[in-house]
């Protein structure tokens, strides 16, 4: 794995922070009604993303998600602004505002999606690596679903095909104890979810998912055997939503104490602590970074706000139409 130096940590730190402020925005522009539809935030997973993109290679790796899907395309390289501007419905955003908070993807940044069908991305996620591994260009993919999305026959299906075929593809189930309100504990007999690899021989394992070194560890490692020829990994990653489901949840299935007891291992503090004790950064330096997320917020806030919504033709340019639709004469 590639060292995890000084600069690692401040990195982890600043983007940690900024994708947590970021949501705790849409969150405050949502009760506002600025942003519509579903809204599904990231605050608790942010050291999922920061150990992948520590593992990972954004030039040919690609990564593929569920509708929790705001954080990922800026890890990748993906202007926030332009994200920010999506969830507004605006001309700006990533998909001219047309696709939504669900629907955040750039091909240009290898981020395919942002899918709203729970386990849909698990077998495009084993496409995108089949397409890899036909071209040979040395990528890999990563595809991220929910402890719910794991209970789908799809995954078992591509589970089969990905390891016959050796596809340089890691499965990673993201798992923060609860599809919508029901636990992992109630969908199925056993909870150790990682073991579902175990029946395909897929190299498989848990990882601590609220540290980023544990996740940019297993995943390295699985880097490494993917663009070895050796095929597929199943992790299961063990992390801890904060807020809801999605903006609409009342919440009734967990106390307020269970959500305290994680954020006491919160990947953030971690990091801040580790900065401190090894006086990474002075105060004065670490009060810039808070400054600098802070004013960065604003900046993709006012970007949103100041953007136009798409003009109405566009809605004509983006629906599929085919000229020698149907192609057979009809024959009598
Ligand atoms: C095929 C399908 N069934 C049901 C739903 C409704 N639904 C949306 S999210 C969700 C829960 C998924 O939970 P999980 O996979 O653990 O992901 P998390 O929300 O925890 O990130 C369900 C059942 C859906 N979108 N698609
Ligand atoms: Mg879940």
């Amino acid at each position: 794995m590639k060292k995890v130096t000084k600069e690692v940590y401040l990195k982890w730190y600043e983007d940690m922070l900024f994708w947590r402020k970021f949501e705790d925005k849409l969150a405050a522009v949502y009760i506002q009604q600025k942003v519509r539809g579903f809204l599904h935030l990231y605050n608790g997973q942010e050291a999922v993303l920061a150990g992948t993109l520590h593992a990972i290679d954004p030039s040919k790796d690609k990564l593929i998600t569920a509708y929790r899907n705001h954080v990922q395309p800026i890890g990748m390289g993906v202007d926030p602004k332009r994200v920010m501007a999506e969830l507004y419905g605006k001309a700006t955003g990533t998909s001219q505002g047309l696709g939504g908070s669900m629907h955040i993807f750039s091909k240009e940044h290898n981020f395919y999606g942002g899918h709203g069908i729970v386990g849909g991305q698990i077998p495009l996620g084993a496409g995108l690596a089949f397409a890899d591994k036909y071209f040979e260009t040395g990528g890999v993919t990563l595809c991220y679903m929910g402890d719910g999305a794991v209970r789908q026959g799809s995954l078992h299906e591509t589970f089969n095909m990905a390891m016959n075929w050796k596809l340089p593809v890691i499965f990673i189930c993201e798992n923060n104890g609860y599809a919508m309100g029901t636990s992992v504990e109630r969908t199925a007999n056993h909870t150790d979810i990682w073991k579902l690899g175990l029946g395909y021989e897929m190299p498989c394992g848990p990882v601590d998912g609220m540290n980023p070194i544990k996740v940019a560890e297993a995943i390295s490692e699985a880097v490494e055997r993917a663009r070895a020829g050796e095929g597929p990994t199943f992790l299961e990653v063990k992390t801890y939503r904060y807020r809801g489901h999605s903006m609409s949840d009342a919440q009734h299935y967990r106390t307020k104490e269970e959500v305290e007891e994680y954020k006491k291992i919160d990947p953030i503090t971690q990091v801040l602590d580790v900065i401190k004790e090894n006086e990474y950064a002075s105060e004065e330096e670490i009060k810039a970074i808070d400054k600098r997320v802070k004013d960065l917020v604003k900046e993709c806030e006012k970007f949103a706000e100041e953007s136009p919504f798409p003009d109405k033709n566009v809605m004509y340019d983006v629906v599929y139409e085919q000229e020698d639709y149907p192609f057979l004469p009809h024959k009598l």
